[in-house]
């Protein structure tokens, strides 16, 4: 908490301080509060300590989208930020095809970065969602592939921003029990080793593309959701399509389900803690970066899961 405060007070150039500190304005706000007018290090009320808990308690949550009613707010939210993303300028990092561009040319496959990159990548494209449909309670909805074999009919309307064109799937195209099944996604998880569930190691700073082996995770049900939806969702430029959005997080799930429901630990050899990510751009556009040790905070701090216990 002291280098927090002393922080606050440190010179951040042109970046909003929030920003430099990773911090939502309003968390910053009940922050600043805490330190207190002398600037002592947690000279703060019980009342802002229990409103800073309170928001984390009160962090969204990703549904599975088959409990959701076709009219359900989350797809009426994520619907509109698509369409607000489409209309956007090339210009803004924000756009539609701007953020499928960040993964064409720096997604991370094929080594133990494919995890935290992708979580990452969410977490600001769930961020710019806010933004852009005013909904700042909105959490990206997930497609549980394992027991929802056919792409989610919401994306099948033709007159919705989630419609895409080139999918070689069909709505009643079902994705194979061998590759998505219960059975498959229990041996993916079924190991306790990082490396073994994540993917190969590589070096500090390793760069984007591929690595030297995937973990069956990737391999298995991922790469194949990808090819079974096909069309652009099996090109680098799949997040065109908007249920990539959804497909990732069913990975990401499966990644909390190792973590904090099975206990698993991920790594912390410092070439995985200490990557970090500049590629990404906040809900106002604006460049971040991103250390892959703070991606492991995410599902605790800013969304969970509807599978995760409420603590
Ligand atoms: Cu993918």
């Amino acid at each position: 908490m002291e280098r927090l405060f002393d922080s606050l007070d440190a010179s951040t150039g042109d970046r909003p301080r929030h920003k430099a500190l990773g911090l939502t304005r309003r968390q910053l706000g009940i922050l600043a509060g805490m330190a207190g007018a002398a600037g002592v290090g947690l000279a703060c009320t019980q009342a802002q300590i229990e409103d800073l808990l309170e928001q984390i308690r009160n962090r969204p949550m990703r549904r599975n989208i088959a409990t959701m009613d076709p009219d359900d707010p989350v797809i009426a939210s994520y619907a509109a930020a698509v369409e607000a993303m489409q209309a956007l300028p090339n210009t803004d990092a924000r756009s539609w095809t701007r953020q499928a561009e960040i993964h064409n040319d720096f997604c991370r496959h094929h080594n133990w970065l494919f995890l935290p990159w992708h979580r990452a990548y969410l977490y600001y494209f769930e961020q710019i969602c806010r933004e852009m449909s005013g909904d700042d309670d909105f959490a990206l909805p997930y497609w549980n592939w394992t027991v929802d074999r056919q792409v989610p009919a919401v994306f099948w309307d033709e007159s919705s921003p989630l419609f895409h064109d080139n999918r070689t799937a069909t709505p009643t195209s079902q994705a194979s029990d061998a590759q998505v099944g219960q059975a498959t996604v229990d041996n993916a998880l079924a190991t306790g080793n990082f490396i073994l569930f994540a993917g190969e190691a590589v070096g500090l700073n390793h760069p984007p593309h591929f690595g030297p082996g995937m973990a069956p995770l990737e391999s298995g049900p991922h790469n194949y959701i990808h090819n079974f939806v096909g069309g652009t969702m099996a090109s680098f430029m799949s997040p065109l399509d908007p249920v990539f959005w959804l497909h990732h997080c069913r990975v990401d799930q499966l990644w909390v389900q190792w973590n904090l429901v099975e206990e698993n630990p991920n790594t912390n050899d410092s070439d995985w803690t200490d990557t970090e990510f500049s590629e990404f751009s906040d809900r106002d556009g604006d460049p971040v970066t991103v250390r892959v040790a703070e991606t492991t905070l995410y599902p605790l701090l800013s969304y969970r899961y509807d599978t995760q216990e409420v603590v």
